[in-house]
This record gives C-alpha cells, structure tokens and sequence, in this order.
C-alpha cells in the first residue's frame, strides 16, 4: 500500500469549501493536491497558495485557482509535508528544498496539517540533516562556522552545481542532531547572518496525518 498516498488523500477531506489553502511541496503532499483537485473538478470552490514553483505547477495542471501569498490575507489551513515527526509533532522539514516558502505559509495559516508515512516519525528530532537555507554570497564562511561547530555541513548540490531554491539561495545540510536543545539551535541559526531560514518547524504542526500500511492514524497537538 503507498503509505503516501493514503495519508495524502487523506488529508484532502479537512478541505472545506471556500478555504484558502497552503499547498505544501514534496512528494506525500502530492497526493493531497490531486485529490484536492479531483474535488475542485467536482466543484469544490477553493484558493491554493503554492509553496514552490513545482506544487503551482503541478496544481495548476490539477485545475486549483492559485493565489500568491502576497496576495492572500489569511490562510485558512495549510498542508504540507515533513522529513521528521516528534512525538510533539515538532518537525525537520526542507528535504524537498522549499523550507523557507514553507515556514512563510504556514506562519500565515490558522492551523497547519502535515501529511507524513510512517518512517518520518522520531522520538528524537536530528537523524535527519537538517536544511540551512544560506544566501550564496559568502556561503563558505558559514560552513567554516557549521565545521568548526562539528555540525559536517554539506552543500546541497543538483547535476553538479549548487542547489538553488525558487528564493536564489543555496542549502547547507548539517549534522546537528547531537546539539540536544532544538530550541536553542534554531535561535543560534537564526542570529547567523547569511541565514535565510531553517527546516526547524517547532509548534507549527496541528495536526500529523501518518500512513501506516493500510491504515491511516492522525495525531493533534
Ligand atoms: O521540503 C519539505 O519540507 C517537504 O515537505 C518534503 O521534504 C516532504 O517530504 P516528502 O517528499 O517525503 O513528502
């Protein structure tokens, strides 16, 4: 059974008519998106707000008006992926690379859900990299800062060269999870200048839909 599929779908019943809706990036999120589609054929009267310039095409092929966030007062719900779940459904997100699109959404929406398979869920935030979302210039003293911290930071690089977000930044990965305090790191990488954003999401998520074999469970806050 695609554990994906079953909680994306899933997810796309808490999609009420005339919602405002953050449409996350990635691959679970995916399937959220065409089943959100499917009903708008059928007549469902919703606005997407993208997070990526991938999720507003692939929703604008599933016939879903867009709005961008610019133009948006509020969100009514957002739903989006995540690489790590904890039990307080805090989160490691920015895999896909959409992390600070992402966070500027969710920031905006009344509740957020997060749609996940089962191997996303932790005990413990950080076996997963975590993405650091740098501006190019002067990027390699940030990895000085990152290798000196022993975090082994890695740039994120696509067909040889680096991994440029729809923002024009590039994505450091780093190996933090032994820093414990997650708190406190996200506050440490917020004052680094050259730190666009990070794929800490904490107290974000409402609402964890979890696809686990056939079944589907869901988790609040
Ligand atoms: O970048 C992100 O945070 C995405 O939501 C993504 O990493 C989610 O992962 P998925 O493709 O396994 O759903």
């Amino acid at each position: 059974m695609n554990e994906k599929k079953t909680a994306g779908e899933k997810a796309a019943e808490f999609v009420e008519d005339g919602m405002t809706i953050g449409l996350g990036t990635g691959s679970t999120v995916y399937y959220t998106i065409r089943k959100i589609g499917e009903r708008v054929q059928n007549g469902l009267k919703i606005t997407g707000v993208p997070t990526s310039q991938a999720t507003a095409v692939l929703a604008r092929g599933c016939g879903i008006p867009l709005a961008d966030l610019n133009d948006t007062d509020t969100i009514d719900l957002t739903i989006d992926g995540a690489d790590e779940v904890d039990p307080a459904l805090n989160g490691i997100k920015g895999g896909g690379g959409a992390l600070l699109f992402e966070k500027l959404v969710a920031n905006a929406s009344k509740k957020n859900i997060w749609v996940v398979d089962h191997s996303k869920q932790v005990e413990k935030l950080g076996a997963y990299p975590l993405p650091v979302e740098v501006i190019p210039f002067g990027w390699k003293q940030i990895m000085k800062i990152f290798e000196e911290k022993g975090f082994r930071p890695v740039l994120r690089m696509k067909n040889g060269q680096p991994f440029q977000t729809d923002g024009g930044h590039y994505i450091v990965d780093i190996r933090a999870g032994h820093a414990g305090d997650m708190v406190a790191l996200g506050k440490w990488l917020d004052g680094l200048t050259g730190v666009v954003e990070h794929g800490l999401f904490l107290g974000t998520c409402d609402l964890v839909v979890v696809g686990d074999g056939e079944s589907v469970s869901m988790r609040e806050k």
